[in-house]
């Protein structure tokens, strides 16, 4: 097994502190953020990166030539309904209506902390909103369904990570003639993660919001450069990143602890494709194996096996959620009204001091 410190990709390993703040902006959560600011920082120059290794796992990894994908039995992958294998990629649909493809490891993953690197591209004819439905990667304990969750069967167990290209809520809203207020500002193409475990469905009509851990808005159709998703998981907290300017740097996209996640699961990428289409192609995928050391006190917290797939404090981070309008020019001013009102205090008590001093100084004379 070679050690491979990985592509150019992945010489910026070490994520910025900006990290903390990316992101969604919420006073609650910068609140924590900047409580748990001097703790982080302490521990990211402490132990984090520094220690932690990175191994490519060629049996859970995809790239050209693809040899023997979708002919033999001996390759490590296997694909699924339109899927098609050429020299150059994976297309998992192309750009027709009523398509689905997918492709699948054959093997279970028993790796404890990974992070899978993803290379895709998905283009196609339609113009803006006139495109869909969208790809996904997954890890889960099934394999090789077919179904209406981006062509991935529905109430799957483990973990989906999505590039919604098209906005179904949006669109239905609009057909009823309702008013639009948008619960939250979702741009698409939109990038979400959701932990099922057998029994959660996903919400179709509602483009997922429903079960949604975390997102963010990814503008990746038709582009000249390289696209990239990044899905690390480590120490049962998980990351995405996107990579989608061409400029080689990531962009946080969600970044949630306490996700529960067994092992022994597979990984595959899905697309599908409905009245409107695109081509859905995974150029390639990697998967690295991560070697974290941990601290007895988190050994002792990991013992206990994972067997159904959770998310820790899933209410609190719907909650979050709900505050999720709160922009950036709402924090300005909420900052500012703060100052503000300090600065009023700050002058009335003034105020109030003096005049009391006066009346004292009067009563003495
Ligand atoms: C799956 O999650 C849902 C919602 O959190 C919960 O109601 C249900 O009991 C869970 N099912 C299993 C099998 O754990
Ligand atoms: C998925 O689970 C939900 C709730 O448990 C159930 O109502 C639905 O029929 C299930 N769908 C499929 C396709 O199994
Ligand atoms: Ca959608």
């Amino acid at each position: 097994m070679a050690a491979t410190s990985g592509s150019d990709h992945y010489s910026h390993s070490k994520p910025p502190l900006s990290f903390l703040f990316a992101g969604k902006k919420m006073p609650l959560k910068l609140f924590w953020a900047f409580a748990l600011l001097i703790f982080t920082v302490s521990r990211c120059f402490g132990d984090d990166d520094h220690e932690m290794e990175e191994f490519l796992k060629r049996e859970f990894s995809l790239s050209k030539p693809y040899q023997g994908v979708g002919s033999s039995g001996s390759s490590h992958w296997e694909l699924m309904g339109d899927a098609m294998v050429t020299t150059e990629q994976v297309r998992l649909t192309p750009d027709m209506q009523s398509r689905q493809g997918a492709v699948w490891s054959r093997i279970p993953c028993h790796l404890k902390d990974w992070e899978m690197q993803v290379h895709f591209k998905i283009h196609g004819q339609g113009k803006k909103n006139l495109n869909g439905d969208g790809m996904a990667i997954w890890y889960t304990k099934e394999r090789v369904q077919k179904g209406p969750v981006f062509g991935n069967m529905d109430n799957f167990t483990g973990l989906g990570v999505f590039v919604d290209t098209y906005p179904n809520e949006e669109k239905h809203i609009e057909a009823q003639k309702k008013r639009y207020t948008p619960r939250t500002q979702r741009i698409f193409p939109f990038v979400l993660a959701m932990v099922g475990n057998g029994s959660i469905s996903y919400d179709h009509e509602r483009d997922g919001w429903p079960t949604e851990l975390g997102g963010c808005n990814a503008m990746v159709r038709n582009l000249k450069h390289d696209t990239f998703l990044f899905i690390r998981y480590i120490r049962r907290r998980l990351t995405v990143m996107i990579d989608i300017d061409g400029q080689h740097e990531w962009r946080d996209c969600l970044d949630i602890p306490g996700v529960r996640l067994p092992q022994g699961y597979y990984f595959g990428a899905t697309a599908i494709t409905g009245d409107l289409s695109d081509n859905h192609d995974i150029i390639s995928l990697k998967l690295y194996q991560l070697t974290v050391l941990r601290s007895k006190k988190e050994e002792e917290e990991e013992e206990d096996e994972i067997t159904i797939p959770s998310v820790d404090n899933m209410e609190l981070l719907r909650l979050g959620q709900v505050e999720e309008g709160m922009s950036a020019i709402a924090i300005f001013f909420t900052v500012l009204f703060f100052m503000l009102g300090c600065m009023f205090l700050i002058i009335i008590g003034l105020v109030v001091y003096s005049h009391w001093n006066e009346s004292r100084r009067k009563r003495f004379y």
